[in-house]
């Protein structure tokens, strides 16, 4: 499978994140791009797509506030990474807010996602790369492998979280539909739960969305991911959530996951989008399910059996060490 990146995807590197009450160093960092490239080999280049496929899914005014946070947060004479402190729970309205805190807050949904110096342009180009791989399938490949990094499954069309910052699973998604390679579904595999990327289809009868993940009640991002939320409107059936109890092992993954596959067959989808997060290894530093290397492989072949076109985007995974060898089997899986 060919895999695809971009060397200004490195260049955003937050140095500390708010967890657990107390400040931790930032677990997704540019070394994890450097274990993933040295176990696959060589990446293909990426291309430029433009603003006009982000801006398809993500709302100008909060490309605006991303693009502008960094320079804005130095404006106002601050030091380090930009970070919110005040969020708006009682509502989203767009409010005229003059100060950067304000927009941070209102454009965020956690205190775990800092905006510095490299981040806009990382964010692009890990949009750009995810673009690349899928043109790739729209010209035809079978399977195509975008090593996205910062990672988007959390990033909604007007928020940042998770580690997260435009949604690269939901802005080829959306250009699959759009070019008529759909019906398209999304597989959400991370041990997180893509809030981003059910929010943006939530109501949208044309993308089906299905997630694996540990469940909200004990697991971030909580607010969302649970087994009620099966979409809205017109969009009521096409999301589908199958979360699972911390200390999962592949044995009660595998039934979870043939549910997925079999529920996305069944909708008729053509075309098949992989939120591919490695962060259910056994030894995660952050995470709580227990799938070992070989259970990867398993987890690559499982998806590749409906024989779909496929386009996988790199989403978590934070044992630095192991993460290579992780993406490696899955990818071998597959085929
Ligand atoms: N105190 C991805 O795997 N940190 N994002 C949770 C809360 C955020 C993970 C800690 C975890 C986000 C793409
Ligand atoms: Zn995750």
């Amino acid at each position: 499978m060919k895999l695809f990146f971009d060397d200004r995807q490195a260049g955003h590197a937050p140095e500390k994140e708010f967890h657990n009450g107390g400040w931790v160093p930032y677990a997704e960092t540019p070394a994890r791009l450097a274990s993933i490239l040295e176990a696959c080999g060589g990446a293909h280049p990426v291309r430029d797509f433009g603003l006009d496929p982000i801006l398809a899914v993500h709302d100008a005014d909060y490309v605006a506030f991303l693009r502008e946070a960094y320079a804005r947060w130095q404006a106002a004479g601050r030091e380090g990474d930009a970070i919110g402190y005040t969020f708006p729970v009682r509502g989203r309205r767009k409010l005229p807010l003059k100060r950067i805190d304000a927009a941070l807050g209102a454009y965020a949904f956690d205190a775990a996602t800092p905006i510095a110096e490299g981040t806009w342009d990382a964010a692009y180009w890990s949009a750009q790369c995810a673009l690349t791989a899928f043109d790739d399938i729209a010209a035809g490949a079978r399977h195509a492998f975008a090593l996205c990094r910062p990672p988007g499954h959390h990033a909604g069309r007007d928020y940042l979280g998770g580690y997260c910052y435009l949604n690269n699973a939901a802005i080829v998604a959306r250009r699959a539909d759009a070019l008529g390679l759909g019906p398209v579904a999304v597989l959400d595999v991370d041990y997180h739960h893509g809030n981003g990327t059910q929010d943006i289809f939530l109501h949208d009868p044309n993308v089906f969305f299905a997630s694996i993940h540990a469940d909200p009640a004990t697991d971030y991002p909580f607010y969302w991911g649970h087994a009620d939320e099966r979409g809205e409107g017109e969009g009521a059936g096409t999301t589908l959530n199958l979360p699972l109890p911390q200390g999962t092992g592949w044995d009660d993954y595998a039934p979870a996951l043939q549910t997925a596959l079999d529920a996305i067959v069944r909708w008729g989808a053509a075309m098949l989008v992989v939120s591919f997060g490695a962060d259910t290894f056994a030894r995660d530093p952050i995470s709580h399910f227990r799938l070992e290397r070989d259970d990867f492989a398993r987890l690559g072949a499982r998806i590749a059996e409906p024989g779909l076109p496929t386009l996988v985007v790199m989403e978590g995974g934070y044992a630095v060490a192991e993460l290579g060898s992780n993406v490696v089997a899955f990818l071998h899986g597959f085929g």
